[in-house]
Protein backbone atom coordinates (compact mmCIF):
# COMPACT_ATOMS: atom_id res chain seq x y z
CA UNK A 1 0.00 0.00 0.00
CA UNK A 2 0.99 2.93 -1.05
CA UNK A 3 2.56 5.77 1.79
CA UNK A 4 0.06 8.02 2.65
CA UNK A 5 2.40 11.38 3.25
CA UNK A 6 3.23 14.49 2.29
CA UNK A 7 4.96 17.66 2.85
CA UNK A 8 4.37 21.07 1.75
CA UNK A 9 5.75 24.82 2.43
CA UNK A 10 3.67 27.43 2.24
CA UNK A 11 5.22 31.28 2.34
CA UNK A 12 3.11 34.35 2.46
CA UNK A 13 4.39 37.80 3.97
CA UNK A 14 2.43 37.56 6.83
CA UNK A 15 3.51 33.27 7.54
CA UNK A 16 5.65 30.97 6.65
CA UNK A 17 4.90 27.03 6.85
CA UNK A 18 6.34 23.80 6.57
CA UNK A 19 4.43 20.90 7.10
CA UNK A 20 4.62 17.08 6.77
CA UNK A 21 2.31 14.66 7.78
CA UNK A 22 1.89 10.59 7.55
CA UNK A 23 -1.52 9.76 8.07
CA UNK A 24 -0.89 6.04 8.90
CA UNK A 25 1.18 6.06 12.51
CA UNK A 26 -1.67 4.62 14.18
CA UNK A 27 -0.54 2.34 17.26
CA UNK A 28 -0.01 -1.31 15.71
CA UNK A 29 0.97 0.80 11.92
CA UNK A 30 4.78 -0.09 12.36
CA UNK A 31 5.06 3.51 11.88
CA UNK A 32 6.25 5.40 15.39
CA UNK A 33 4.16 8.17 15.17
CA UNK A 34 6.20 11.63 15.32
CA UNK A 35 4.40 14.77 16.79
CA UNK A 36 6.00 18.12 16.59
CA UNK A 37 4.33 21.18 16.39
CA UNK A 38 5.43 24.85 17.05
CA UNK A 39 3.41 28.06 15.61
CA UNK A 40 4.12 30.60 18.15
CA UNK A 41 0.72 29.95 20.03
CA UNK A 42 1.15 27.70 23.13
CA UNK A 43 -2.45 26.99 22.56
CA UNK A 44 -2.75 26.06 19.26
CA UNK A 45 0.19 23.89 19.17
CA UNK A 46 -1.70 22.21 22.23
CA UNK A 47 -4.86 21.41 19.90
CA UNK A 48 -2.56 20.44 16.64
CA UNK A 49 -0.94 18.02 18.99
CA UNK A 50 -4.25 16.87 20.36
CA UNK A 51 -5.22 16.53 17.03
CA UNK A 52 -2.57 14.80 15.52
CA UNK A 53 -2.34 12.45 18.18
CA UNK A 54 -5.88 11.00 18.73
CA UNK A 55 -6.33 10.75 14.66
CA UNK A 56 -3.26 8.66 14.47
CA UNK A 57 -1.03 10.91 12.38
CA UNK A 58 2.63 12.03 12.72
CA UNK A 59 2.59 15.60 11.72
CA UNK A 60 5.24 18.32 12.34
CA UNK A 61 4.59 21.71 11.43
CA UNK A 62 6.69 24.99 11.94
CA UNK A 63 4.98 28.38 11.51
CA UNK A 64 6.87 31.34 11.61
CA UNK A 65 3.73 34.04 11.07
CA UNK A 66 3.75 37.89 12.10
CA UNK A 67 2.28 37.41 15.70
CA UNK A 68 3.49 40.89 16.14
CA UNK A 69 -0.04 41.85 14.33
CA UNK A 70 -2.26 39.19 16.13
CA UNK A 71 -2.58 35.71 16.16
CA UNK A 72 -5.28 35.74 13.33
CA UNK A 73 -2.97 34.77 10.16
CA UNK A 74 -0.93 32.15 11.93
CA UNK A 75 -4.43 30.43 12.98
CA UNK A 76 -5.75 30.92 9.39
CA UNK A 77 -2.64 29.91 7.65
CA UNK A 78 -1.64 26.92 9.64
CA UNK A 79 -5.27 25.71 9.12
CA UNK A 80 -5.24 25.99 5.63
CA UNK A 81 -1.27 24.10 5.38
CA UNK A 82 -2.42 21.48 7.31
CA UNK A 83 -5.84 20.70 5.50
CA UNK A 84 -3.51 21.36 1.89
CA UNK A 85 -1.30 18.46 3.32
CA UNK A 86 -4.05 16.17 4.93
CA UNK A 87 -5.82 16.23 1.32
CA UNK A 88 -2.62 15.81 -0.57
CA UNK A 89 -1.40 12.99 1.54
CA UNK A 90 -4.93 10.86 1.20
CA UNK A 91 -4.25 11.52 -2.44
CA UNK A 92 -7.89 10.03 -4.49
CA UNK A 93 -10.60 9.43 -2.22
CA UNK A 94 -10.40 5.56 -3.21
CA UNK A 95 -10.37 2.94 -0.44
CA UNK A 96 -11.24 4.41 2.48
CA UNK A 97 -14.68 4.79 4.87
CA UNK A 98 -14.91 8.38 3.69
CA UNK A 99 -17.57 9.33 6.79
CA UNK A 100 -16.21 9.56 9.86
CA UNK A 101 -18.04 10.35 13.13
CA UNK A 102 -15.94 11.57 16.54
CA UNK A 103 -17.12 12.24 20.16
CA UNK A 104 -14.82 13.21 22.63
CA UNK A 105 -15.43 14.47 26.44
CA UNK A 106 -13.17 16.58 28.20
CA UNK A 107 -14.64 16.36 31.89
CA UNK A 108 -17.34 18.49 31.62
CA UNK A 109 -17.30 19.27 27.74
CA UNK A 110 -18.14 17.00 24.78
CA UNK A 111 -18.21 17.61 21.80
CA UNK A 112 -19.36 15.87 18.41
CA UNK A 113 -17.23 16.20 15.00
CA UNK A 114 -18.73 14.89 11.56
CA UNK A 115 -16.72 14.75 8.54
CA UNK A 116 -17.18 13.74 5.25
CA UNK A 117 -13.87 13.76 2.73
CA UNK A 118 -16.06 14.11 -0.49
CA UNK A 119 -14.22 16.92 -2.04
CA UNK A 120 -17.37 19.65 -1.41
CA UNK A 121 -15.89 22.22 0.96
CA UNK A 122 -18.15 22.65 4.15
CA UNK A 123 -18.10 23.51 7.23
CA UNK A 124 -19.95 24.27 10.36
CA UNK A 125 -19.20 25.28 14.07
CA UNK A 126 -21.59 25.66 17.15
CA UNK A 127 -18.57 26.10 19.63
CA UNK A 128 -20.46 28.52 22.02
CA UNK A 129 -17.30 30.05 24.00
CA UNK A 130 -17.71 32.35 25.71
CA UNK A 131 -14.38 33.72 26.90
CA UNK A 132 -12.36 36.66 24.52
CA UNK A 133 -9.09 34.14 24.67
CA UNK A 134 -7.54 31.12 25.81
CA UNK A 135 -4.19 31.36 26.48
CA UNK A 136 -3.06 33.52 23.34
CA UNK A 137 -5.57 33.14 20.79
CA UNK A 138 -8.73 34.90 20.37
CA UNK A 139 -11.75 32.27 20.59
CA UNK A 140 -13.22 33.77 17.63
CA UNK A 141 -10.39 31.85 15.71
CA UNK A 142 -11.75 28.39 15.73
CA UNK A 143 -14.34 28.31 13.87
CA UNK A 144 -12.08 29.85 11.49
CA UNK A 145 -9.32 27.54 12.07
CA UNK A 146 -12.12 24.55 11.36
CA UNK A 147 -13.29 26.30 8.46
CA UNK A 148 -10.38 27.21 6.45
CA UNK A 149 -9.31 23.16 7.10
CA UNK A 150 -12.33 22.39 5.67
CA UNK A 151 -11.76 24.27 2.52
CA UNK A 152 -8.19 23.62 2.03
CA UNK A 153 -8.93 19.97 2.48
CA UNK A 154 -12.01 19.72 0.17
CA UNK A 155 -13.80 17.65 3.39
CA UNK A 156 -17.48 18.53 5.00
CA UNK A 157 -16.99 19.29 8.37
CA UNK A 158 -19.34 20.34 11.23
CA UNK A 159 -18.39 20.52 14.75
CA UNK A 160 -20.78 20.90 17.73
CA UNK A 161 -19.54 21.44 21.05
CA UNK A 162 -22.45 19.75 23.28
CA UNK A 163 -22.00 21.08 26.47
CA UNK A 164 -18.96 22.50 28.83
CA UNK A 165 -18.59 25.37 31.48
CA UNK A 166 -14.56 26.01 30.80
CA UNK A 167 -13.51 27.27 27.14
CA UNK A 168 -10.42 25.62 27.24
CA UNK A 169 -12.30 21.79 28.04
CA UNK A 170 -14.64 23.14 25.32
CA UNK A 171 -12.47 23.46 22.38
CA UNK A 172 -9.81 20.98 23.82
CA UNK A 173 -13.05 18.46 22.97
CA UNK A 174 -13.79 19.60 19.68
CA UNK A 175 -10.39 19.01 18.42
CA UNK A 176 -10.10 15.55 19.77
CA UNK A 177 -13.73 14.44 18.65
CA UNK A 178 -12.14 16.00 15.38
CA UNK A 179 -9.65 13.50 15.55
CA UNK A 180 -11.52 10.60 15.79
CA UNK A 181 -13.54 11.47 13.24
CA UNK A 182 -10.29 11.41 10.87
CA UNK A 183 -9.47 8.83 12.03
CA UNK A 184 -12.60 6.77 11.29
CA UNK A 185 -12.99 8.40 8.09
CA UNK A 186 -9.94 7.70 6.86
CA UNK A 187 -9.31 3.99 7.60
CA UNK A 188 -8.71 2.11 4.46
CA UNK A 189 -11.09 -0.75 3.80
CA UNK A 190 -9.04 -2.81 2.29
CA UNK A 191 -10.85 -2.33 -1.14
CA UNK A 192 -9.97 0.23 -4.17
CA UNK A 193 -13.51 1.36 -4.44
CA UNK A 194 -14.52 5.23 -4.96
CA UNK A 195 -17.13 5.46 -1.69
CA UNK A 196 -19.52 7.17 -3.86
CA UNK A 197 -22.55 6.36 -6.26
CA UNK A 198 -21.14 8.81 -8.82
CA UNK A 199 -18.13 6.81 -9.03
CA UNK A 200 -15.41 9.85 -8.20
CA UNK A 201 -15.08 12.13 -5.48
MN1 LIG B 1 -9.02 35.24 8.00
Amino acid sequence: MAARIASITRNTAETKIEVSINLDCQPGSGNAQEINISTGIGFLDHMYNALAKHSGMSLTMKCEGDLHIDDHHTAEDSAIALGTVFKQALGEVRGIRRYGTGFAPLDEALSRAVIDICSRPYCFTDLGMKREKVGDIATEMFPHIFYSFAIASGCTLHVDVLRGENDHHRIESAFKALAIAIRQAIERTGGNDVPSTKGVL
